[in-house]
């Protein structure tokens, strides 16, 4: 086992990255900006290096520095935590050629997932249902593409295939609009990605986002840990989440649980991973592979038991898996509620001093944030200050925890989304489960009016 980690990354998954750490007897070597620098969770590790200015591009996306730290703190592997560098290939493929443990995948794998037609054609192979589309990149034809879409059925969807998480996407309702949204997609992708490439789908009008989750060891040992709904977003923002999915039977989570196994297992997929899906008249089609521990692995824990980060880096340290897919069992139901520091209604980002902070408890109440009274939400990053996350016998109970948890919730100075998380659980759509991935924004709009 390792024994010393460097997390390359920045607030709360920096601190549970760090509770993983001391659970495991390890010493954490926190990255920081100046921006982070007075941040309790700095504070508090084993050492911590200033790795550059506030913006991201000179300090958490910079990779000699991050390296450098590792280096002179004598760390023996690096955790990427998610977003900043977690699913850069060339990010994982210099930390092993310097000569640390990347915890996550190879980077092949990250490199094949960041390229949403090569995922496509691993899923296809493992047996994984996809959504059905052009096979590979569109053509640059455009009686070709027309063809194509005349095919599918429109309405089509037009995405990038350096693009994923929302970005460069275009749906296509009618052939008279096709080419000019072609065009544009392609020019957005090239600007965007560095790579014009494009390919095509059925547009599926209303599902829901569900997500499978895996761990999967060196020794090809895989298992999966049932999915959650994130259906609640905006804006390609995810907002609540929770496991199991609503409509989720046992004998679908096996049946498409067993499929990303066998993806895995193809792919010689090692770590965390998670496999997105549109979910819709009961069936689940795949669209994108997240190779990094997400912000929504939490719920996944509560229901299962077992700790994502400990295991990430069990494996990266090179054990076997210490599950085998019958010891899984899903225990009730979890919530959680990304806490942002922005204005509930308009959603503009509310950085600044916390004044006072407190976050409500109890039984079935966790809560996973860097946050304190006193401290300052820098404006360079994300908006998200933290999560709680509340684990009843059944959804209604998760719920109802929820309600007290965010009641006893108090923040002052900044504002947060508290008032709207608090409306959608009394929303009567969203306590019924009935949410797709456009319920959010319909709700929203409809609010206005
Ligand atoms: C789709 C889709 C409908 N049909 N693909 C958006 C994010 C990216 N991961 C894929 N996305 C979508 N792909 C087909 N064939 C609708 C979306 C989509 C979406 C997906 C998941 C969560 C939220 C979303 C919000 C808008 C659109």
């Amino acid at each position: 086992m390792f024994e010393k980690i460097l997390i390359a990354n920045r607030g709360e998954i920096a601190l549970r990255i760090q509770r993983a750490c001391r659970l495991l007897g390890i010493k954490s070597v926190v990255v920081y900006s100046e921006a982070d620098k007075h941040a309790k969770y700095v504070k508090i590790a084993d050492e911590a290096v200033c790795i550059g200015p506030a913006k991201s591009m000179h300090s958490y996306l910079n990779i000699p520095s991050i390296i450098a730290a590792a280096e002179i703190t004598n760390a023996q592997a690096i955790h990427p935590g998610y977003g900043f560098l977690s699913e850069n290939a060339e990010f994982a493929r210099r930390v092993e050629g310097s000569g640390f443990v990347f915890i996550g995948p190879r980077p092949e794998n990250i490199a094949t997932m960041g390229d949403k037609v090569k995922a496509k054609e691993a899923m296809i192979k493992a047996g994984v249902p996809v959504v059905p589309g052009s096979e590979g990149e569109l053509p640059l034809n455009n009686k070709e593409v027309a063809r194509i879409a005349k095919k599918i059925g429109y309405p089509v969807i037009i995405k990038a295939v350096a693009g994923g998480g929302g970005r460069g996407m275009r749906v296509v309702h009618k052939e008279e609009d096709l080419i000019s949204l072609l065009e544009i997609t392609r020019s957005e992708a090239n600007a965007g990605f560095g790579n014009p490439a494009v390919y095509m789908e059925r547009y599926l009008t209303e599902p829901r986002h569900i997500e499978v989750q895996v761990l999967a060891d060196e020794y090809g040992n895989v298992i999966h840990l049932g999915e959650r709904d994130c259906s609640m977003q905006r804006r390609h923002q995810k907002v609540i989440e929770e496991a199991p999915g609503v409509e989720i039977t046992a004998r679908m989570r096996k049946k498409i649980g067993d499929s990303c196994v066998k993806a895995c297992k193809l792919l010689k997929y090692r770590g965390a991973g998670t496999f997105e899906f549109l979910f819709e008249n009961g069936e689940f089609f795949f669209i994108e592979m997240n190779t990094r521990i997400q912000v929504e692995h939490t719920i996944t824990e509560m229901i299962t038991g077992i700790d994502l980060v400990k295991e990430q880096i069990n494996i990266a340290s090179g054990e076997k898996l210490r599950y085998k897919q019958s010891d899984i069992v899903f225990k009730g139901h979890a919530i959680e509620c990304r806490i942002n520091a922005e204005d509930p209604y308009t959603f503009v980002p509310s950085p600044g001093k916390i004044e006072l902070c407190h976050f409500g408890g109890g039984n079935g109440v966790r809560v996973d944030s860097h946050v304190y009274s006193g401290y300052s939400v820098p404006s360079f990053y994300d908006s998200m200050i933290g999560k709680i996350i509340t684990h009843g016998e059944t959804r209604q109970e998760a719920i109802n925890l929820m309600k007290g948890a965010l009641i006893e919730t108090s923040f002052s100075g900044i504002k947060t989304n508290i008032p709207l998380h608090l409306d959608l659980l009394n929303n009567h759509g969203f306590c019924e489960g009935a949410q797709s991935i456009h319920y959010l924004e319909d709700y929203l709009a409809n609010k206005e009016r």
